[in-house]
């Protein structure tokens, strides 16, 4: 079997989140889509983004990829990926080369496993059918406590037994506090609360706020301080015994590692098209599990209950809900986990409506 064409398309969406009820959701969001052809007729679909303005560039860079991967057998997908690494040369490793490399390498996985009769689950090695999964993106910096108080306990009645909320924008720390102190009067202890603070705070800040929240149980904190001070998590994860999260910032693999060499994270997190697609997510998962790090993913739950259900330290999968409705069906929620497709490939096809509606390029 041999790649014989492709498509790109750039979507604009609404920047919604079914997740948010009764408030205004303003804005939009751009993706790239790929639908990657085959000369046996089996076709493989991706999807990329984080463009912003970049995105015509994005596309561009997809479309450069796939020109590269025609003629090779999709089967290869290691092989595929290290061509377009070394012809991609100093253009890469990082930035709008890897979040085209994800696309193409999602696809591939995808024909694959279409090829196979098989999940992208069940060929990663397939350890569990689902896997527990957080409410994200509802909980978020701008909405105030009365809606926080309100929010959280509705995710609970819609099935999420694990829910995401973010510090980070509160003039003091007392007011940082009360947002934790809310949503956990509010959804009770035995629903777990993660906190993202999305680079927003320096290590003193961390530490200070870290210590005033333990009384609450956070699941973690993630991003406490800026992406790359390796040594001012570790310093935070050390003081601290809410576990610290961290990783969806950073490009490719290596960064990983300077991560666990230097003990900055409990729990890895991995962004699919920052690392490189599913193809790089499992060699960072590896890294974590010889460190006996759990690993959690970062968007993209469609594609990402694969990559968590199928290895041995997944520990959950990001709900959040910004690429549903490119997809026909997506992954369902049972007894607040996501349950692995166990259709061929990745289980997933465009929605040719949604396509209607909004693609823009
Ligand atoms: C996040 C980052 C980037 C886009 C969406 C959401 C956030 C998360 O950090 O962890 O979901
Ligand atoms: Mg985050």
């Amino acid at each position: 079997m041999r790649v014989s064409n492709w498509t790109t398309r750039v979507l604009q969406t609404p920047a919604d989140n079914p997740l948010v009820v009764g408030v205004p959701q303003p804005g939009t969001r751009e993706f790239v889509t790929l639908e990657l052809d085959t000369d046996e007729g089996i076709q493989g679909v991706g999807v990329t983004f984080f463009g912003g303005p970049l995105t015509p560039a994005l596309r561009s860079a997809v479309d450069s990829l796939c020109e590269l991967t025609v003629g090779q057998d999709p089967m290869q997908v290691e092989a595929i990926a290290e061509s377009l690494k070394t012809a991609a040369g100093s253009a890469g490793p990082e930035g709008v080369f890897t979040l085209a490399l994800s696309a193409v390498d999602m696809a591939l996985w995808d024909i694959k496993g279409k090829a196979l009769g098989q999940s992208v689950c069940s060929l990663l090695g397939g350890c569990r059918d689902r896997v527990d999964t957080y409410a994200s993106g509802a909980l978020m910096r701008p909405y105030n406590l009365e809606y926080l108080a309100e929010a959280g306990p509705r995710l609970v009645e819609m099935g999420f037994r694990q829910m995401k909320t973010q510090m980070g924008a509160e003039p003091t720390a007392q007011r940082e506090v009360a947002r934790i102190r809310t949503l956990r009067d509010a959804i009770g202890p035995d629903i777990d609360l993660m906190c993202d603070i999305n680079q927003l705070w320096d290590v003193n800040q961390a530490l200070d706020i870290g210590r005033r929240v333990e009384e609450y149980h956070l699941f973690w904190l993630e991003d406490v301080v800026v992406r790359d001070d390796y040594q001012g998590l570790a310093r935070v994860a050390d003081a601290l015994t809410t576990p610290i999260c961290a990783g969806e910032y950073v490009y490719g693999i290596r960064p990983f590692r300077h991560m666990v060499e230097h003990r900055s994270v409990d729990i890895v997190m991995i962004d699919l098209l920052r690392v490189g697609g599913i193809t790089q997510f499992r060699k960072v998962a590896g890294m974590a599990e010889a460190f006996n790090l759990p690993v959690v993913s970062h968007l993209i739950p469609e594609v990402q209950v694969h990559n968590i259900a199928a290895i041995p330290n997944g520990l959950t999968v990001e709900y959040m809900p910004w690429t549903l409705r490119l997809f026909e069906e997506t992954p369902a929620i049972e007894d607040g986990q996501i349950v692995v497709p166990d259709k061929p490939g990745l289980g997933l096809a465009f929605n040719q409506e949604t396509f209607q509606q909004y693609q823009i390029g």
